[in-house]
Parts: structure tokens; C-alpha cells; sequence
């Protein structure tokens, strides 16, 4: 027989006790502020998360708890990204569709994100571009605008949006794409290595003049990695865009976003200011071994 004091529940367990209710009350609160937010997570701002490296970034990011402010153009790629990292971990997504050509577009989408997102700690300036691959004097000036527009102008404009949130908590880690092409300038590279040649500056002043808010900037310098990144500068030309890669196994966008991670997942006092990465057959923006 089984004795009735196994039954007895403590008095402050009864589901009228006032003791009870209480509990009860505190462990409602407490799943709210635990629904409210995943807001305990780590932000990061990508542009260019569409594709390519911004995109496994993107994934690399909510693998590891960030909730993360997507942005690009193409409004339905940044929508299926959300649903999906959002699914698969559990995480926040807030897709912003905006060009970063356009000063307005890019400060106002940024500007107005809620309050709760905009403790940004990580920036990672992707969105970019190469238009055409052509000697100087063939080159198309359209194009050229482009570039300059997307990678250095639209750079600059993401990065003032954000800087206010950064500032106002003194940290903050940015991340500049630029490219082997910003050290090497190799035939018919013009002026996309002029744009990437920018970034690395422009990387260099926002390190000094941020250096006061404790915000680290990193450039990451890749080498050839297969994404769009070919078919865009090739203007949709598919068989000339896969020769880049032919002969040769190139960097991925995984192995691009593997590297942007460890950059940010060092501690405070630590920041990788310039990277350089290379898939094994490339030696540097001239050379690569096709065997
Ligand atoms: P992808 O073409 O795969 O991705 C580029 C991303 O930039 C897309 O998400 C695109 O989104 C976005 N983007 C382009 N223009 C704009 C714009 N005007 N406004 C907003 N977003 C824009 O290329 P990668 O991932 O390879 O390139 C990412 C960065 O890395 C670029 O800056 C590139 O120059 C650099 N890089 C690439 C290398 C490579 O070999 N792949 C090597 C070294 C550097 P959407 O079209 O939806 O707007
Ligand atoms: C992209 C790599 O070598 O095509 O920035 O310029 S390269």
C-alpha cells in the first residue's frame, strides 16, 4: 500500500498558494524576456547577403547565435535566407532591401531599424562588385561608375549609418571586403583594384580615427573564390565566367565566411587588422598555378 504522505505536496507547491503563484508569475516572466529576446544575442549587419560570401556569412553568423540584418537588392533571395536561418537556428533576421548606391535608401533603411536591433556589434561591409575585365582605354566609364558607386561610395554609406549605434556603446567590430586586387594591380583590373585599393585605405582611417570608440576594423583581402562574383563582372556570360576557376580548385564562400568568424570570434583586446587569403594554387593577385 502506498502511504498517503508520498502524495502530500509542500504547501507552497499547492496551486493556490500564494507562494505558488508567484512562481509561476517570475517563470511567466522569465520565458518573456527569453521570447522578447534571443535580443541577449549578438547583432550583425551583413550587405550583400544575397550571395557569395555575404550569404555564407549570413549562415556562419546564425550557426553561432547572431541574429542578423541582411541586406542587398534582391528582395526574394534576402526572404528565403530569413525564413531559412531563422528556421534551421532559431535566430532573428531583419532583411533590409536597399542599394547602396543610394545615400538616401542606404541611411534612411538603416537608420530606422527598431531600437532592439540596433546594438549592432559586428559590420560586415560585402556588397560589391567587378564590371567587366577590359584594358584601360577599352573600359566602359558606366562600369567604372558602378564600382566606384558600389564598392567605396556605398561602403562609406553604410558605414556612417551605422557608426551612431557603434559610438554610442564605444564597440563594435567593422569588416571590409577587399581583395588581392587592392595589392596587386593586374591587367584589365583597373579600376576595380582602384576600388578594392580604396577600401584597404579607407579601412586604414576608420582603424585610426575609431580607435577612441574601441571599434576594431579588419579587411579581409580574398583571392579568387568562385560565387556570382564572375558571372555579375562578366555580364551574365557563363562560359567565361567558369573559365576564372578552370585548372585550379578556388576559395569558396564558406572558407571566406570560416575566416570573417574567426576574425570576430577573438577576445576584446585582440584584432586581425589585415588578412590576406588565397586558395592554395594562387600565390597573390598575378599568379595561379592551373595544373
Ligand atoms: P557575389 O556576386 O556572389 O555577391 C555580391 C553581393 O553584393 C550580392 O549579395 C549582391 O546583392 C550585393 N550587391 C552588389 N551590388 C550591390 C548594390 N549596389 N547594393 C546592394 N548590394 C549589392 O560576390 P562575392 O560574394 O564573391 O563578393 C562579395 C565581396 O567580395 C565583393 O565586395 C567582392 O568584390 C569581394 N571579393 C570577391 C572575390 C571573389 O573572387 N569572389 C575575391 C575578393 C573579393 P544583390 O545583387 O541582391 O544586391
Ligand atoms: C576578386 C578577385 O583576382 O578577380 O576580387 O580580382 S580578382
Amino acid at each position: 500500500m502506498v502511504r498517503p504522505e508520498y502524495f502530500s505536496v509542500a504547501p507552497s507547491l499547492r496551486f493556490n498558494s500564494p507562494t505558488f503563484i508567484l512562481r509561476v508569475k517570475k517563470l511567466n516572466c522569465l520565458l518573456f524576456h527569453l521570447n522578447t529576446n534571443s535580443f541577449m544575442n549578438k547583432i550583425a549587419l551583413i550587405t550583400g547577403a544575397s550571395s557569395g560570401f555575404g550569404k555564407a556569412a549570413a549562415e556562419k553568423f546564425a550557426a553561432n547565435g547572431y541574429n542578423i540584418i541582411i541586406t542587398g537588392r534582391r528582395e526574394h533571395l534576402l526572404l528565403g535566407l530569413q525564413k531559412e536561418l531563422a528556421g534551421r537556428y532559431g535566430i532573428e533576421v531583419l532583411p533590409l532591401v536597399f542599394d547602396v548606391r543610394d545615400r538616401t535608401a542606404a541611411t534612411d533603411a538603416i537608420a530606422g531599424i527598431p531600437e532592439h536591433w540596433q546594438a549592432i556589434d559586428v559590420l560586415l561591409n560585402n556588397a560589391g562588385l567587378a564590371l567587366g575585365k577590359d584594358y584601360f582605354d577599352e573600359a566602359d566609364l558606366d562600369d567604372w561608375d558602378t564600382m566606384l558607386d558600389t564598392n567605396v561610395k556605398g561602403l562609406l554609406y553604410v558605414t556612417k549609418a551605422v557608426l551612431p549605434f557603434m559610438t554610442a556603446r564605444n564597440q563594435g567590430h567593422i569588416i571590409n571586403l577587399g581583395s588581392v586586387a587592392a595589392i596587386d594591380v593586374y591587367e584589365k583590373g583597373n579600376v576595380y583594384c582602384a576600388s578594392k585599393a580604396a577600401v584597404d585605405t579607407i579601412s586604414k582611417a576608420m582603424r585610426t580615427d575609431l580607435l577612441r570608440h574601441r571599434i576594431k576594423v579588419t579587411v579581409i583581402h580574398p583571392g579568387a573564390a568562385d560565387t556570382e562574383f564572375s558571372l555579375v563582372r562578366f555580364k551574365g556570360d557563363a562560359a567565361t565566367a567558369q573559365k576564372t576557376y578552370e585548372g585550379y580548385q578556388p576559395l569558396t564562400a564558406l572558407d571566406v565566411a570560416e575566416v570573417i568568424y574567426y576574425c570576430v570570434s577573438l577576445p576584446a583586446h585582440v584584432c586581425v587588422n589585415e588578412l590576406i587569403i588565397t586558395c592554395t594554387a594562387q600565390a597573390n593577385g598575378f599568379y595561379t598555378f592551373r595544373g
